[in-house]
C-alpha cells in the first residue's frame, strides 16, 4: 500500500497547532469520501476506513460539526481493527457550504480545507454571470480562493468564448480563468499546470459541465462516472458522492455532484434568472400558496390568458417548480430522519447511564 506524508495531503501549521487533542495511539488523516456513518480516510499509511466514536456521535449531532470530505481528524486504528475510531475533529481553515433553500437558512457543508475552488461552469448550455457572482460569494465566504473554468469549448465559436470571457472580466471578476475541451483537450494541459501539490481543488458547477471527465482526465484513468446529457443540455446528476483523489503530480482534487441535486435549484439556480416575468406575476396572486393551476386571482393564468407569457414558458416553469418541490420534500424528509436517529443516540445513552 502506497505510504504519503501529511504535508503531502495538505498537512500545515494550522492542524499542527491543534495535533494536542489526539489521543496517544491516535493518528492523523484526512477524510476522502463519507459514505453514511463511514468515512474513507487517507493517512501516512494509505487508504483505510473508520467510524466516529460514539461520544463524537452525540457532540456531532449538528450536519456543520459532522465530519465531511476534506476534514482532517484524529483516529486509532490498529492492523487487526477492520474500521478505524475517529476521536476528534481538527478546527476547519476553510469551509465551503452552501445555503440550503427554505427558512430559517441552514447550511450544508460541501468539503472543508479546500485551498482552491474551482467553479465549473459549460460555455455551451451554462454559462450564466448572475450565477457565477453567486458562487464567487459561496467560496470567499469559506476563505478559499475561487478559479473560473469553461467547459466544452469545442460546442462555441471562438469569438463567443471571447466574449464570455470579456463578460466576465467586464463584471469587475479578476480571478483566473481557465477554458478547456475534454473532447479537443485543448487547455487541458492548461488547468493542470496550475494544480500544485499538497494543495486541494474543489470542483463545483451545474451538473452535466463536464466536472468528473475533467477530473478522470486529470486522474489519467476513469474513477469518476460521467454520463451524457439531455439535447437540452441538462446534466443529470451522475455523480452521487463527493471524494478527494490524488493527482499523481501530488495535487489534490475533489468532485461533487452537480449543485442541482444539492437544491440550488429555485434558491439559486437558474429558475430566478430565467423566469423572473413568472415570478413577479406569481407575487401578485391573491393566495401565498397559490399553485398557479386553478386559483382565482392567480396572476400568472391572468397572464398565461391574456398572451403576456407564452404557454411554453409558464410549462417548463411549472416542471421545473415541481422538480424544486419534490427536493425540497425530499430534503424535509432527509432531516426528519436525522432528527429522528439524533434521539435514538440519545435514548442510547441514557440507557447505559441509567444501568
Ligand atoms: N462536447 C463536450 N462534451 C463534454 C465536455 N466535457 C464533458 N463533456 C460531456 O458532458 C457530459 C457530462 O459530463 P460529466 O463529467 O458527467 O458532468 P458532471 O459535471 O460531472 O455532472 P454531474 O456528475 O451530474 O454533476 C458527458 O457526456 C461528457 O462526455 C467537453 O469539453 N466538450
Ligand atoms: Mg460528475
Ligand atoms: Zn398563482
Amino acid at each position: 500500500m502506497a505510504e504519503f506524508t501529511l504535508d503531502a495531503l495538505g498537512w500545515n501549521e494550522w492542524f499542527a497547532s491543534q495535533s494536542g487533542r489526539c489521543r496517544e495511539n491516535d493518528s492523523m488523516a484526512r477524510v476522502a469520501a463519507v459514505d453514511r456513518d463511514q468515512l474513507l480516510l487517507i493517512g501516512k499509511p494509505g487508504y483505510f476506513r473508520a467510524k466516529l466514536s460514539g461520544k463524537n456521535l452525540y457532540e456531532s449531532e449538528a450536519a456543520l460539526q459532522r465530519p465531511c470530505v476534506g476534514d482532517w481528524v484524529c483516529a486509532e486504528k490498529s492492523a487487526r481493527d477492520q474500521f478505524g475510531i475517529v476521536h476528534a475533529i481538527f478546527d476547519r481553515k476553510t469551509i465551503l457550504r452552501r445555503k440550503e433553500p427554505g427558512d430559517p437558512v441552514e447550511y450544508q457543508m460541501i468539503a472543508a480545507n479546500v485551498d482552491f475552488v474551482i467553479i465549473v461552469q459549460s460555455c455551451r448550455y451554462d454559462f450564466n454571470l448572475k450565477r457565477l457572482e453567486r458562487y464567487l460569494v459561496m467560496v470567499k465566504d469559506g476563505g478559499a480562493v475561487p478559479l473560473i473554468l469553461l467547459t466544452k469549448i469545442d460546442l462555441i465559436a471562438p469569438d463567443a468564448l471571447a466574449a464570455q470571457i470579456n463578460e466576465i472580466r467586464s463584471a469587475g471578476i479578476t480571478e483566473a480563468v481557465v477554458a478547456l475541451s475534454n473532447v479537443t483537450k485543448e487547455g487541458v494541459d492548461n488547468l493542470r499546470s496550475i494544480l500544485a501539490p499538497g494543495k486541494t481543488y474543489c470542483f463545483v458547477g451545474s451538473s452535466g459541465v463536464g466536472k468528473s471527465t475533467i477530473i478522470n482526465a486529470l486522474i489519467g484513468r476513469d474513477v469518476h462516472e460521467t454520463k451524457d446529457v439531455s439535447g437540452t443540455g441538462e446534466g443529470r446528476h451522475t455523480t452521487v458522492r463527493r471524494e478527494l483523489s490524488l493527482l499523481e503530480n501530488g495535487a489534490m482534487v475533489i468532485d461533487n455532484p452537480g449543485m442541482r441535486e444539492l437544491g440550488v435549484l429555485g434558491a439559486e439556480g437558474g429558475i430566478e434568472a430565467s423566469y423572473s416575468d413568472v415570478l413577479a406575476l406569481a407575487s401578485q396572486c391573491r393566495f401565498r400558496d397559490c399553485t398557479h393551476t386553478k386559483e382565482p386571482g392567480c396572476a400568472v393564468l391572468d397572464a398565461l390568458d391574456r398572451g403576456r407569457i407564452g404557454a411554453d414558458h409558464y410549462g417548463n416553469f411549472m416542471k421545473l417548480r415541481k422538480e424544486s418541490e419534490r427536493y425540497q420534500m425530499s430534503h424535509a424528509e432527509k432531516r426528519k430522519k436525522d432528527r429522528d436517529f439524533g434521539r435514538f443516540i440519545k435514548s442510547v445513552k441514557k440507557d447505559l447511564e441509567d444501568d
